[in-house]
């Protein structure tokens, strides 16, 4: 009797397993609001506009117009645009015109979300294999355009209604930081992320708070893979869990892979630590190579070609997702 029980019950499992061949969905919380439906066309758009103006570069023409374009885009979508402008020091002395940009949705809602990605590109190509091309700024399509390109449509779906108080800042200077051809001493924290590291000791609002946020940085390459990176998962696990959740439940557990990537020195570590927000970096991840991101990554492979409407659309759906569940 027992046996049959027992034979029973792993046939049951069996059939549901069978009924259900991908990983059974995460128990997630419902939405407060319908979902938006997340367009992968115009993120990749905004993408292609940013590439238009030439390299990113702090202190360029083609920096200083992006910048333009992105708070008129910003206004454009219906929200409150601060902008944070200021010189910043980079790691050989170079002063940086810098502006961090930061559009609010919902401003008297106490209860606020955080979205955050690197408007700036990188000046230097320094892991091309050419050595000739090293010295020149690179497109940085994915590397800077991509979260922005993201945050931009998810701006454009605020507008029409949002799900809670939302906070978008593309932070400038993160990816000034000494190329590999100089060889210095490392110094972290005077290399990378100097936009938001101002921001956290300056925020645009005194004290500032924000119950969880969300980096995105290189969401847009083709076949990117998403790791839990180490510090997000020390110190917003349940954030982590929410996105990955999410990503799985929409179908998109191809790029939100449940491994543990290493720890990434970007944006997130300083809002995390100058702020006390609990933030995660969904960041492409390369496990194979020896640098830990795409072959492209800094390089002048990093051009719109390598941009995937279907990647926007993973990261932007998910994004979307979790932002309309409720904070807790
Ligand atoms: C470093 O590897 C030092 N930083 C990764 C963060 C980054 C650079 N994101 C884009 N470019
Ligand atoms: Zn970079």
């Amino acid at each position: 009797m027992d046996t049959l029980k027992i034979f029973m019950a792993v046939m049951v499992c069996a059939f549901a397993s069978c009924a259900n061949k991908s990983t059974p969905p995460v128990q997630q919380e419902e939405s407060i609001a319908a979902v938006p439906e997340f367009n992968a066309d115009s993120a990749y758009m905004y993408i292609e506009n940013q590439v238009a103006f030439g390299p990113r570069v702090p202190n360029s023409p083609a920096h200083k117009a992006c910048g333009d374009y992105l708070i008129s885009e910003l206004k454009r979508f219906g929200a409150e645009v601060y902008v944070q402008e200021t010189t910043l020091t980079a790691y050989n002395g170079d002063r940086l015109q810098a502006r961090n940009i930061i559009a609010s949705y919902d401003i008297s809602n106490p209860r606020r979300v955080l979205l955050f990605a690197h408007w700036d590109s990188r000046p230097y190509a320094d892991n091309d294999a050419d050595p000739d091309t090293r010295r020149t700024p690179i497109d940085g399509a994915d590397d800077g355009a991509s979260g922005v390109g993201v945050l931009l449509e998810i701006a454009r779906q605020l507008n029409a209604q949002t799900p809670a108080g939302i906070d978008i800042i593309f932070f400038d200077a993160e990816d000034y930081g000494p190329p590999s051809f100089e060889n210095r001493s490392y110094t972290p924290d005077t290399w990378w992320c100097l936009g938001s590291q101002f921001w956290a000791r300056n925020p645009h609002t005194p004290n500032y708070r924000a119950a969880y946020g969300i980096l995105l940085d290189m969401v847009g390459a083709k076949d990117a893979t998403f790791y839990k990176e180490e510090t997000s998962v020390k110190r917003a696990s349940s954030i982590i869990d929410k996105v990955w959740g999410e990503a799985r439940n929409l179908g998109f557990g191809k790029y939100f892979l449940n491994a543990k990537g290493g720890y990434i020195t970007d944006d997130h570590q300083y809002v995390i630590a100058g702020r006390n927000i609990p933030c995660i970096d969904i960041i492409n991840y390369n496990n194979d190579n020896i640098r830990g991101f795409g072959d492209y990554w800094h390089t002048h492979d990093d051009t719109l070609d390598n941009i995937s409407r279907e990647t926007l659309k993973a990261v932007g759906q998910t994004v979307m997702g979790v932002i309309c569940k409720p904070l807790n």
